[in-house]
Order: C-alpha cells, then sequence, then structure tokens
C-alpha cells in the first residue's frame, strides 16, 4: 500500500534526486563536499548493523534439502508468518522497483533481478553495487526470467525480521532490517544463496570467493579466487598493492566477494564478479593495510556506521591513531568512553568498483577470466600453517569442506569463537550443504584442468599472542608461491595435510622474519591436526548419510597419515 511508485532507472539524475531526499529526511548526512564530494554518511537502528544468520531461513519443501546448517520453515509456513509484516508495511511511502543485473549486461552467465523495497538507502547502494536500471529492463525485455525480491525496512524489530529464500520458486522476502546482506537482495540472498542452488541445477557454481590477477614480470596474469568468510580480508586481499611490485608481481582486482563460475567451452573454469561495487569493512582500513580503496574511497560512497570528524569526513579505529577531538560516533554521540569504538566494528563503504586503481582490464569481461587457482582460507590463532596446497580436486575439495574459522562482526553474535565454515559458504549455501559438496566433486570433474587448491591463513599467532605473518601486501609471496608451484618451480614438503612451502622456497627477501618464526608459521602439529580431525568428524557427522563417500575417504586417509606421521616426509 505505499503511496508513491518509483521505477528506477539507475540515472544520475535519480540518484541525485534520492540523495536530495534523502539527506533532508536524515537518512543520509553529507561529508565535507572538498575532500569526499559525492559521499554521505549513514547511520542505520543500533539494532540492526549486521547480517542475523539467526532470522535467515531456507525455504525448501522438504526440511532435508536446506539441510542440516541452514535455519528452515516450509514456504507456506514462512508466507503466512511474514505476510502480515508486510502488510501495510509501505502504507504513506515510497516503493522503488529496481531492476538489476548481476554480472556483465552483454555476458551469457549474467543473471537479472528485480527488487521492490521502500528504503531509498537500498536504492542508492544497489545502484553502486549491480547493474542497475535501464541496463537491467533492457534486457530483460519481455522476459520472465527474472529473480523477484521483496523487500520493507518494516518496523526494524529483531523479533519482527525475517530473511526468507525461497529456491524451488527462485524468490525473496526480506522484512525489518535495513542493514547489507539482509536488504540489498542482490548480494547474498541472490547472488550466493539463490544462485548456489541455481547454479547446482545448472551445473556452474556460485561461490563466496574475491577474483584477482597476479601479474608475473614477463606481463602474464593468472587468475585466482578466494573464499574466506565475511570481515577476514578478502577485499585488501583482492585490492592489494603488492610488496613485490619491484620484481614485477602486480595484482589486479576483478571482484571482493562473489565469484560466478562455469566451465567455459575451453574447458576452463571461467569466473565473472556479479557485482560492481565493493561493500567493505571499514575498520582497520589504512594507506598500508589497503592504499587503493583508499585512493578509490574520495568520492561517490556512502558510508554506513562509521564515526564522523568535526570537519565533515569519515573516521574510523584504524584509520589513522586515535579518534580525533570532536569526534561524533556511529550512534550520532559524542565519544564519552575510551573504550567504545567509535565507528561500528561491522561498519562499511560501499564505492564503485571502476573507482579502484587496481580495477583488471577484464573487470567486465563476458566470458570471466580463467582460474589457475582456489583459495580456501580462514582467521584462525593457531593449527592451520601459513599455506598449503591440496593433492588434487578431491583432495581440494575436502581442504574447503572442513575450513574453520573465527567468528567476526560481521554477522551478529559472538565474535572470535571457531566454527567450521565450509568453502566460507556455511551463512550463503541455498541447499544442503552435503549436496553441495557433492556437487563441488562433480565441478571438478567436468574440468580439463581444474585449478589447483590451496589453504592459507594469515592470521596464526605466536606464543605472545602476537601475529606471526605481517600479511596485507606481504600477502604477494604466498600468491607468488601458488604461482611457482603451478608453473612446477616451487618445492614443498608432503605432510599429512598436503603440500606445505619447504623455507627457501618462498621469496621472503625485504621481510625480516626469523628463520624460527618462518618456521613456525609452516608447523603442521600432528597432536593440534589429531584434535582438528575429530572436530572435522563431529561436523561431518551432521550430515548422516548424505555426506559424500569420496569426503569420508579423504577424512580416512588424512587421519591415517596423521597417525603415521609425527615427522614429515619429504
Ligand atoms: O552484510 S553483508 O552480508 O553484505 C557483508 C558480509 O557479511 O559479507
Ligand atoms: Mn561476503
Amino acid at each position: 500500500m505505499p503511496s508513491k511508485i518509483v521505477w528506477c532507472d539507475g540515472s544520475e539524475q535519480e540518484n541525485e534526486r534520492l540523495a536530495e531526499e534523502m539527506l533532508r529526511d536524515g537518512t543520509f548526512i553529507s561529508l565535507n563536499e572538498q575532500t569526499y564530494p559525492s559521499c554521505y554518511l549513514h547511520r542505520s537502528n543500533p539494532n540492526d548493523v549486521a547480517r542475523t544468520e539467526g532470522l535467515t531461513f531456507i525455504c525448501t519443501s522438504q526440511k532435508t534439502d536446506a539441510g542440516p546448517t541452514n535455519n528452515w520453515m516450509s514456504p507456506e509456513e514462512a508466507k503466512a508468518k511474514v505476510r502480515p509484516l508486510f502488510e501495510g508495511a509501505m502504507k504513506g511511502r515510497t516503493m522503488y522497483v529496481v531492476p538489476y543485473i548481476l554480472g556483465p549486461s552483454d555476458s551469457p552467465y549474467s543473471k537479472i533481478g528485480v527488487e521492490i523495497t521502500d528504503s531509498a538507502y537500498v536504492v542508492a547502494n544497489m545502484r553502486i553495487m549491480s547493474r542497475m536500471g535501464k541496463v537491467a529492463l533492457e534486457r530483460l525485455g519481455n522476459s520472465e526470467d527474472f529473480v523477484p525480491g521483496l523487500h520493507s525496512l518494516g518496523d526494524l524489530q529483531p523479533d519482527r525480521r525475517f530473511i526468507l529464500h525461497f529456491p524451488e520458486e527462485k524468490l525473496i522476502w526480506s522484512v525489518g532490517s535495513g542493514y547489507g546482506g539482509n536488504a540489498l537482495l542482490g548480494k547474498k540472498c541472490f547472488a550466493l544463496r539463490i544462485a548456489s542452488a541455481m547454479a547446482r541445477g545448472q551445473g556452474w557454481m556460485a561461490e563466496h570467493m574475491l577474483i584477482l590477477g597476479l601479474e608475473d614480470p614477463s606481463g602474464k596474469v593468472t587468475y585466482m579466487a578466494a573464499a574466506f568468510p565475511s570481515a577476514c580480508g578478502k577485499t585488501n586481499l583482492a585490492m592489494m598493492v603488492s610488496a613485490l611490485e619491484g620484481q614485477g608481481y602486480r595484482v589486479w582486482t576483478i571482484g571482493d566477494d562473489i565469484a560466478w563460475m562455469h566451465v567455459g567451452s575451453d574447458g576452463t573454469l571461467r569466473a565473472i564478479n556479479p557485482e560492481t561495487g565493493f561493500f567493505g569493512v571499514a575498520p582497520g582500513t589504512n594507506e598500508r593495510t589497503n592504499p587503493n580503496i583508499m585512493d578509490a574511497l574520495h568520492k561517490n560512497t556512502i558510508f554506513t556506521n562509521v564515526a564522523l570528524t568535526s570537519s565533515g569526513e569519515p573516521w574510523w579505529e584504524g584509520l589513522n591513531g586515535t579518534a580525533p577531538k570532536g569526534i561524533t560516533t556511529w550512534k550520532g554521540e559524542s565519544l564519552s568512553s575510551k573504550t567504545a569504538p567509535a565507528a561500528h566494528p561491522n561498519s562499511r563503504y560501499t564505492v564503485p568498483a571502476s573507482q579502484s586503481p587496481s580495477i583488471s582490464s577484464h573487470f567486465g569481461d563476458p566470458q570471466g577470466v580463467p582460474i589457475s587457482a582456489l583459495i580456501f582460507g580462514g582467521r584462525r590463532a593457531m593449527v592451520a600453517p601459513l599455506v598449503y596446497e591440496s593433492q588434487n580436486w578431491q583432495h581440494g575439495v575436502f581442504v574447503g569442506s572442513i575450513m574453520a574459522s573465527e567468528t567476526t562482526a560481521a554477522a551478529t553474535g559472538a565474535v572470535g569463537v571457531t566454527r567450521r565454515d565450509p568453502m566460507a559458504m556455511l551463512p550463503f549455501c541455498g541447499y544442503n550443504m552435503a549436496d553441495y559438496f557433492a556437487h563441488w566433486l562433480e565441478m571438478g570433474a567436468k574440468l580439463k584442468n581444474p585449478p589447483r587448491i590451496y589453504h592459507v591463513n594469515w592470521f596464526r599467532r605466536g606464543e605472545d599472542g602476537k601475529f606471526l605473518w605481517p600479511g596485507y601486501g606481504e600477502n604477494v609471496r604466498v600468491l607468488k608461491w601458488m604461482l611457482d608451484r603451478i608453473e612446477r618451480r616451487a618445492d614443498a614438503t608432503e605432510t599429512a595435510i598436503g603440500n606445505v612451502p619447504t623455507p627457501e622456497s618462498l621469496t621472503l627477501d625485504g621481510l625480516s622474519l626469523s628463520s624460527q618464526t618462518i618456521r613456525e608459521l609452516l608447523r603442521v602439529d600432528p597432536n593440534a591436526w589429531a584434535e582438528e580431525s575429530q572436530a572435522m568428524g563431529k561436523f561431518y557427522e551432521k550430515f548422516g548419510k548424505r555426506l559424500p563417500e569420496p569426503l569420508h575417504q579423504e577424512h580416512q586417509a588424512l587421519d591415517a597419515r596423521l597417525q603415521q606421521s609425527s615427522i614429515p616426509v619429504k
């Protein structure tokens, strides 16, 4: 029952009009026009600052099709429960119709969605994050092949908030949140949850992965895709300024969050980025950790829940020293306590990808880029070494399936708790995860030259509790080792979990790491891994008989190798 309906065309004029309206009603706060032209601050409701996984449902007719790792409601129950929350929700408000393309507008791999929303903030974000408006309607033409998404802010109360996915109907309903992944329905809801279910049926993959190109001194670019849980550094890795630039190694960005991957006509795995922007975590972002994004953030950017300086600039913890005098917190208050952060830990920027100096010339390539390496990574203080390589595709799928990571502020709930997060898809897989593992195994067989599969951990800590690895731009050294493995010029030590670099095979010049630190970074402790293996077994039990047999076999083989090898074999 909206009082007004706006069909969004994605034009500059429309964007300006919406921004003016939001400035008038307080949804947007303007920033310093000199240093941050066309940039805005949005403060969300303090109870609506992250994805709410407990309120996110996969609504399939059979419960087992959602699987043991998803919340489930039957489609009938879900609709009966949530329809009343939508009834009259837009009374007196404007309803926006937002058509968008996920993927390059001329790519055979792209898909169309239409989001209906009563949030102008969502419209402004969707315009940065996707190819929105006229271009999408033109591609759609008379076709009915699009994913409808219904969104309303509702009353923003968590007990009246639901993020519902109907993979059988390819439909999304979201009510009660205006935040990121809950409300920008093209992102996690379509591009991951609905798309993963579509991809399984259609023989492709929708993954929670960044896509980057590593250029070598000869100018050749090797593409890699990497899965890390939310707020574990995908954006920073994808946009990195390489510490080995002097030696001719550069990183080019294709995407920072989602990869859609198809088997190309040449038998390679081709990846496109369905998105056109970055919705990245602000805290910790600075000139050292991500100089490219710092460059990009100074125009046409929406900041959400960051702090505001007295000169009208955005600020967050980790930007530069301590909070400047006169700062206003993300809640719009003056900073009273020294312990409470000024910016919310999950505060974000929404910035057009095209503004990054690191953007690849293949960013909009309709055929995507050929992927030579897949990388899994978590945030682990212990156990997982800096990097290891799987033996083959099946072993690599096993490695992805047993991934674990410490939780972050990207979702509501406790932070720092280790949880199993297979392929970084735990919150994003739109169907039974056991079937998802089976789909991964099947995809390998369709590829002529399946990518090598690696696991990395930038977050290992020493006995003093400090990170052992410097991370950020130095991570290129690990990417270079992968490239050298692919090109068969780097050595590795075979261990129970996979191939670990020999210290000599890593390019570490210019880094002042002691040989002891390097040994600790690469160490595979059979006792710690035996414990890890038990945790894997517990996790696997959830899936019962549905878990693919090859993964059971890989798990048993790991146990056997762990028992044999307290000492690594050469
Ligand atoms: O809020 S989002 O889901 O878009 C960000 C994230 O958690 O990755
Ligand atoms: Mn993400």
